[in-house]
């Protein structure tokens, strides 16, 4: 008996209460997603809240994916990567995005690092978008000692990389203070200065997207959250400030997206803390709506629907 609870632990499972409508994942808290398109399927990798009711702080150690062929029906794989892969760090599984690069996956991950005070990045590897995940450097690629200028412990947080069409990648982050710079081809190593961005609010959660020749950049707005918008013909701007994207998530004083095309439509991916009956800011629950184009390119706003 213990040999077959073993194997079905390590096998994909469907969820038994994978509803359509929001959240869709409800029998765990999910925070801060990414989204990555890989196979005709959507994967998204959440920060796994785990703080117990009436604990009004994170409690994160691991993350999570999930993977979905028609965005309602969601597959939960084995935790994917952990904090404690990161021998170096020493807690929170904060923000982070995946992206793949001739054949592997990379994994930006927020972590609090073990001995630089303060938050840092790693980058994890894997040959299959659902991981298993490893640590890819063995040391952080950003660490709070690279930049001083936010003087919080927790500014180089929350990583969004993108790859232009022309292979070049980007690498963006911070709260505060949104920077960002080149990465070389290997993935795990600046290739070039760490550049700053001036935005109206800007505390978070950076995304880049790329839609008919124009670069979004969606971030967390003021606190408690909403998401804010500017566009560029240009990765390196000049960034035009487009506005509201998302109001305040519901119950949680952050607001974390992600913005992914897929089988024809657009996704505006997010967490709230809506999820009953403990749901908050410190029990975050991902949501998924559908996000729309006007003709001269402006995004509409997103509204949480639970349908
Ligand atoms: O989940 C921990 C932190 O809260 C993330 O890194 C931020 O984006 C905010 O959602």
């Amino acid at each position: 008996i213990a040999a077959l609870f073993k194997l079905s632990a390590a096998l994909a499972m469907p969820l038994n209460d994978s509803l359509p409508g929001n959240p869709i994942i409800r029998h765990k808290y999910t925070a801060d997603p990414a989204a990555l398109v890989h196979g005709g399927k959507v994967y998204i990798y959440a920060g796994h809240d785990e703080a117990p009711e009436r604990q009004e702080r994170y409690v994160m150690n691991q993350w999570l994916v999930f993977s979905s062929s028609d965005m309602v029906n969601w597959t939960e794989h084995p935790v994917p990567l952990k904090v404690s892969d990161f021998k170096w760090a020493k807690a929170d599984a904060w923000a982070g995005q995946v992206i793949e690069r001739d054949g592997k996956f990379y994994w930006y991950a927020t972590v609090e690092h073990g001995s630089i005070p303060g938050k840092a990045i790693g980058v994890a590897v894997a040959d299959r978008p659902e991981g298993p995940f490893k640590d890819a450097m063995g040391k952080a690629l950003i660490t709070n000692d690279m930049t001083t200028d936010a003087k919080i412990s927790w500014d180089d947080i929350d990583p969004s990389v993108f790859i232009d069409d022309d292979g070049q990648a980007y690498l963006f982050w911070g709260n505060t203070v949104l920077k960002y710079a080149k990465l070389k081809p290997n993935m795990i190593e600046l290739d070039g200065p760490i550049n700053r961005i001036q935005l109206p609010n800007f505390t978070e959660a950076p995304w880049i997207h790329k839609n008919k020749g124009w670069y979004y950049l969606s971030y967390a707005y003021q606190f408690p959250e909403k998401t804010a918008y500017a566009r560029s013909r240009s990765i390196n701007g000049p960034w035009q400030y487009m506005g509201i994207l998302n109001e305040l998530a519901g119950n949680s004083n952050t607001n974390h997206q992600a913005i992914i095309d897929f089988k024809g439509k657009s996704y505006f991916i997010y967490h709230n803390g809506a999820l009953q009956p403990h749901g908050g800011s410190f029990r975050r629950s991902v949501c998924i709506d559908e996000l729309k184009y006007n003709k001269d390119g402006s995004i509409k706003r997103v509204v949480m629907t639970s349908e």
